[in-house]
Formats: structure tokens, C-alpha cells, sequence
């Protein structure tokens, strides 16, 4: 709900900014049909919630009076539901990237009705900046603040709104007064300039900080302030599973083993990057478990556990470029702010998620998957090779350049009619060149230094029992074909169970 009341403005401290308060409507009735707009938000957080709001009202107005209003919507990662929820109800969005968890604009991109482009999340900034994906129109970037000198406090995400207020023609800042004041020094925003300039990112553990706590922006190309007050509304924690802990207990299992086997520091290991949800948040309670303490993360999203552990001092430092946080967690951070800036540093998407960095520091990648063939190649995205789930938001950063790359995943999913292990993965994300370890609440499979028909054993060993023998069988009789090969398949048969499963609702045969 947009409240046009707002009026205080003790946050603006450089009084040029006053001369451009504006109605989150009038900022929308700014943006054209056809105009390119990149708003702040990742994974929920920070995103702006008025002005979307406004624009899908305008484009819900447009349409019933038979007029044409569409925009193309580039953001940092998934945002909220007043953003990308509500454009997708409005029909208001003809092009989408780089990420999305709605199920309204889910549909829209599953349906053809908007264009979707699936990009790395370390990948979108520069490439816009070099001009892959033509101009952009308007940067609507949410702020917490404005500083004496004209410079932007960011709120619960940096993303990629230094490139977006870089490179956008025109911008509508939203500054939000229900973020707390003191996220004023979370941030260190730093930025690439594009090739043949780039510098090496100085960063040489996760809490160095080579930026600035703030964003710069050019007042001239600033045509609108829209004050807000909203909340960031993000999904209420779900306790753990059977499933999920198991997982993360086979984890934790793994790296114990690494660090016995001399490949990994004692007690410290080396900087966690973990992904989104409950087996994410699984990993880290079986560390806390485990008896870690003063861990390090390099990842790009904080989430309601890595807080917990943050306050459990088993992790002592967290970078990312985003606090999603639950309503409670949120309670608890406002609480106490001051420890938890000690601890946290949120970045750029292009430097959370910088491969560069990522190599350096050897981080250990750990990520969700949608399903693994028995070769070790890992499909993120789309349901049955065919329908678009998330995107792979920061899964290929991290994996292809991690020390160590773990994806983890239940063996099973819808009630037992899919298995997560798979004959022939029916799309890739991740090569088998890149997935290091697999995971499941069977096992795990470490698939490194081996060829591919070693793996295979490997990979059925922690499918779930209800498909090992299905696997095995298809396994042997691929092995058994005069030159089978290195990779050996039965060609006709390596998608059977993905169309099994759309013709009879299950993978399983009967
Ligand atoms: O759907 O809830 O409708 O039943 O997929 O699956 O098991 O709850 O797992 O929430 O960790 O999501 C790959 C989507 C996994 C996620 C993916 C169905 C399953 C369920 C969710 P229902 P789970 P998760 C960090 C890094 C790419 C981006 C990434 C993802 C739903 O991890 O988006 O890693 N990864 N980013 O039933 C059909 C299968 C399935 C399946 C699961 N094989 N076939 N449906 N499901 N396996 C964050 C950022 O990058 C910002």
C-alpha cells in the first residue's frame, strides 16, 4: 500500500534533493511504455515497493483503457512481491533478467508473455554498462539515506545500484524510512570500470574493505525523491526437515573429512558461500553442531540463520550483497545493530559474486540444485528441461571458481514422483567440469579426480533407494553397448524418465 503522507525528511541532508520530492504516481507517470528500468533489490531485500507499486496501478489503468504500457525490468537479484509480483499481475513487464522467485512473474515467463534472460549474477552490471542489453531509461534505486555531500546510503541490498546509477539516463531514488538509520556504514560499494581499465579487486579476506560505505550519483540525472515507509517483505523462516538436516549433516560430514585429510585449515576452513532456504540454512545449524566457531563467509545473501550463527560466534564475519532477513530477524538486527556491524559487510553483486575473488580467497561453494545426472552435471533452472524456476542467480559464480564446489539437494522431490539423480540432466548449468561434490540425505558423492564411469557409481550410491536400481540398470546397459564410450548413454533413452514423468506424473516405471 502506498502511503502519500509521508513527509518527513530529516534523512535528506543535502537540501538539493528537497527541490525533487515528488508522489510515487507522478515518478511513475514519468516512465514511458517501452522504457528500460533497473531497479535496486536482491533476493527481496532493499528493493523498491512504492514506485513499482505506482507503475503496475498506471499499466493496470493503461490496459483498461485498451493503451499499450509494458517496461523491461532489470534488477539484482529476486525482489518483492509490490515489485515483481505486482508488474506480473498488471501484465506490465515484456522483459525480465537476471533473476526471479515470484510465481505470478514466474508464469509470465513460463507462459511467453515476458522475455526472460538468465545471466550470472556477477555478469549483469558490467555487461550492461558495456552496452550488451542497450540503454536504460531510469535507475529506481531504494535508499535509507542522503548524506551533506549528495552521496546515497544504500538499505538492505547493494546489488548493482552503483552501475544502474552509473549508467541509467534518469533517476528516482525511494528513500525508505522504515530502514533502520544505522545501516549508514554496512556497505563498502565498489565499481569496476569496464575493460581495457578493470584493476585487481584488492580484496584479500572477506572483511577487507576497499569502497565506500556510500553511492555516488549525479544530481543532474536525479528527476524524482519518493519517500516510503515498508518494510522488506520476506518469507517467515521454516524450521529444518529430516531431510534438510541429514543433508547438512553429510556437509559438515564432508568437510570434516577434508579437514582430516590435510585439504582444508583446521577449525577455520576456508570462506562459506551459501545459497538461499532450508538445506542452505540446514549446512549451517550442522556446523553450529559441529562446534565451529570464528568461521568466515564470502557469500551474497545473508539469511535469518547466518545471524544466528553470527550470534553464536560460529561465523565471525559475514560479506554478501544483501540482509534478507524474516520479520523476527529483522527485530533482532534492529536490536543489535552496532555488534552485528562488526560482523557484516554487504558489497556489489560484481564483488560479492566476483570470480576473481572468488579464486582467491577459495571459497567453499555450496548450492541448491533442481536435479544432478550420474555424470555429475547439474541442472539449477528449468523443470524438466522446459520451465523456468528461479534462474541461476549466483550459483555458476560461485561453483565454477569455488576451492571446493558442493551441490546439494533432497533425492527426491513431488512426493516421490521425481528423482533428483537422473540418467541425463534435462538442462545444464553447472558441467560436470565445475560440480565437485554432490549431496543428499544419503550421502555424498565426491566426484573429484574421477572419470566419468567412477562417478556414475558415486552419483547412484546417494540417489534415493526407490531409483538406485533404475539407474543401476540403465547405468549397465549403457556400459555394455559395443564402443560405449567414455560417457556412455543409451541416446533414445536418456530423457525417458523426464517424459515418463509428463505422461504419467512419475519417473518411476510401473
Ligand atoms: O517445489 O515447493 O512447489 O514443491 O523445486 O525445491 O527442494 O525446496 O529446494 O528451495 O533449495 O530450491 C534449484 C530451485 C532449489 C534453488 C533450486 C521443486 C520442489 C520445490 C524447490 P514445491 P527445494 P530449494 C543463491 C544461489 C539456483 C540459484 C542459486 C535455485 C522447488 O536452489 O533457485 O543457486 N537455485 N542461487 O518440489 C521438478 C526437480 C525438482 C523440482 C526440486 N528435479 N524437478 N521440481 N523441485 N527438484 C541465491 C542467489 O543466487 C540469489
Amino acid at each position: 500500500m502506498i502511503d502519500n503522507t509521508i513527509s518527513d525528511t530529516s534523512r535528506i541532508k543535502d537540501a538539493r534533493f528537497l527541490t525533487k520530492l515528488i508522489k510515487a504516481d507522478e515518478a511513475a507517470a514519468l516512465i514511458s511504455h517501452g522504457s528500460t528500468v533497473g531497479f535496486s533489490g536482491f533476493v527481496g531485500a532493499g528493493s523498491p515497493l512504492y514506485v513499482p507499486l505506482a507503475i503496475a496501478n498506471k499499466a493496470q489503468n493503461m490496459h483498461e483503457q485498451g493503451k499499450e504500457y509494458q517496461i523491461n525490468v532489470f534488477s539484482g537479484a529476486s525482489t518483492d512481491v509490490d515489485l515483481d509480483g505486482a508488474l506480473a499481475k498488471a501484465e506490465a513487464v515484456a522483459f525480465r533478467t537476471p533473476f526471479n522467485t515470484d510465481p505470478n512473474m514466474r508464469a509470465a515467463i513460463n507462459s511467453g508473455a515476458t522475455r526472460y534472460v538468465d545471466v550470472h549474477l556477477s555478469s549483469l552490471a558490467w555487461q550492461v554498462e558495456a552496452g550488451y542489453f542497450g540503454n536504460m531509461d531510469f535507475a529506481v534505486i531504494e535508499i535509507s539515506g542522503i548524506t551533506e555531500n549528495g552521496e546515497l546510503i544504500p538499505t538492505t541490498s547493494v546489488g548493482n545500484n552503483q552501475s544502474w546509477l552509473n549508467y541509467a539516463d534518469k533517476i528516482i531514488l525511494e528513500l525508505n524510512i522504515h530502514q533502520p538509520k544505522e545501516l549508514d556504514g554496512f556497505h563498502d560499494v565498489y565499481h569496476q570500470p569496464l575493460p581495457p581499465h578493470r584493476e585487481p579487486i584488492p580484496i584479500k579476506t572477506p572483511r577487507d574493505r576497499v569502497g565506500s560505505p556510500y553511492m555516488k550519483v549525479d544530481f543532474n540525472k536525479v528527476v524524482g525523491v519518493v519517500l516510503s515507509s515498508t518494510e522488506d517483505r520476506l518469507n517467515k523462516f521454516t524450521p529444518l526437515d529430516e531431510i534438510s538436516i541429514a543433508i547438512g549433516d553429510n556437509v559438515v560430514k564432508f568437510l570434516e573429512n577434508e579437514v582430516e585429510a590435510g585439504r582444508l585449515p583446521k577449525g577455520k576452513l576456508l570462506p562459506l558461500q551459501s545459497g538461499i532456504g532450508n538445506v542452505a540454512n540446514a549446512v549451517l545449524a550442522g556446523l553450529t553442531k559441529a562446534g565451529y566457531k570464528g568461521l568466515e563467509c564470502y557469500s551474497e545473501v545473508i539469511q535469518d540463520g547466518m545471524l544466528e550463527l553470527i550470534k553464536h560466534g560460529t561465523v565471525d564475519f559475514a560479506s554478501a550483497s544483501a540482509l534478507s532477513l524474516s520479520p523476527s530477524a529483522v527485530e533482532e538486527f534492529r536490536k543489535n545493530v552496532d555488534f552485528y556491524k562488526e560482523h557484516i559487510v554487504l558489497r556489489p553483486q560484481e564483488i560479492s559474486n566476483s570470480p576473481e575473488a572468488i579464486r582467491r580467497l577459495g571459497v567453499i561453494a555450496m548450492n541448491g540444485m533442481l536435479e544432478a545426472d550420474i555424470y555429475g552435471n547439474v541442472n539449477s533452472t528449468n523443470v524438466m528441461g522446459t520451465n523456468m524456476m528461479n534462474g541461476i542467480g549466483g550459483s555458476g559464480d560461485f561453483a565454477r571458481n569455488g576451492y571446493l564446489s558442493l551441490f546439494l539437494t533432497p533425492s527426491m522431490a513431488k512426493g516421490g514422483a521425481i528423482s533428483a539423480i537422473v540418467p541425463f540432466v534435462s538442462h545444464l548449468d553447472h558441467t560436470e567440469h565445475d560440480s565437485m561434490v554432490i549431496v543428499t540425505e544419503y550421502g555424498f558423492a565426491d566426484l573429484r579426480g574421477l572419470s566419468p564411469k567412477e562417478r556414475a557409481k558415486k552419483m547412484i550410491a546417494i540417489a534415493h533407494p526407490d531409483f538406485r536400481d533404475m539407474l543401476q540398470d540403465y547405468f549397465d546397459r549403457a556400459c555394455e553397448q559395443p564402443k560405449a564410450g567414455h560417457t556412455p548413454h543409451l541416446l533414445d533413452e536418456a530423457l525417458s524418465w523426464h517424459s515418463r514423468f509428463k505422461k504419467t506424473g512419475t519417473m518411476k516405471k510401473d
